[in-house]
């Protein structure tokens, strides 16, 4: 089975109108969609994607936050794909993360970070499975070149 890894698109992102650009960074860039869907987190698929987190003081706020909005759930797929998804994301505090990433480029504000990206291969895996069921992820061979064929 080959590498996939997910992405989150944040309340932030949507209610700035940016489902679009963020998508297009990956698909620009080559990458792989084999799951898409807007869906809406519950205060438990909060408490367990970011369980890590339950017990710091910003804890609550960052819950009614990612239950603002609906988010946008990805499932992206290729070599070494969490890691170059993470990479294209940026690190967790706007401010420190590169220009050309999407955290870099879109956002100032640390909880309100425009994407999720999982972090490794367990927490991809994990959440993967948290986010989509087995029929929500495509296989399907994408073509490496247009299809002239009509012209
Ligand atoms: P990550 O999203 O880069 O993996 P994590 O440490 O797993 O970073 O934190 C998850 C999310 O929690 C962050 O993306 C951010 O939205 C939020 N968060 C992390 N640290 C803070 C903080 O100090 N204040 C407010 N929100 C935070
Ligand atoms: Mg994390």
């Amino acid at each position: 089975m080959k590498e996939k890894t997910l992405v989150l698109i944040k309340p932030g992102a949507v209610q700035r109108e940016l489902i679009g650009e963020i998508m297009t960074r990956f698909e620009r860039k080559g990458i792989k969609i084999v799951g898409l869907k807007m869906m809406e987190m519950t205060a438990h698929l909060v408490k367990l994607h970011y369980a890590h987190l339950i017990n710091e003081p910003f804890f609550n706020d960052l819950q009614s936050f990612m239950m603002s909005t609906p988010v946008v759930a990805i499932a992206l797929e290729g070599a070494g794909i969490v890691k170059r998804v993470r990479d294209l994301t940026g690190v967790t505090n706007p401010r420190e993360a590169r220009p050309g990433t999407i955290r870099g480029d879109f956002s100032i504000s640390v909880r309100n970070n425009v994407v999720h990206a999982s972090a490794n291969l367990e927490e991809a895996l994990i959440e993967l499975q948290r986010f989509f069921s087995e029929d929500e992820l495509f296989n399907y061979n994408r073509m490496n070149v247009i299809d002239y064929s009509d012209e």
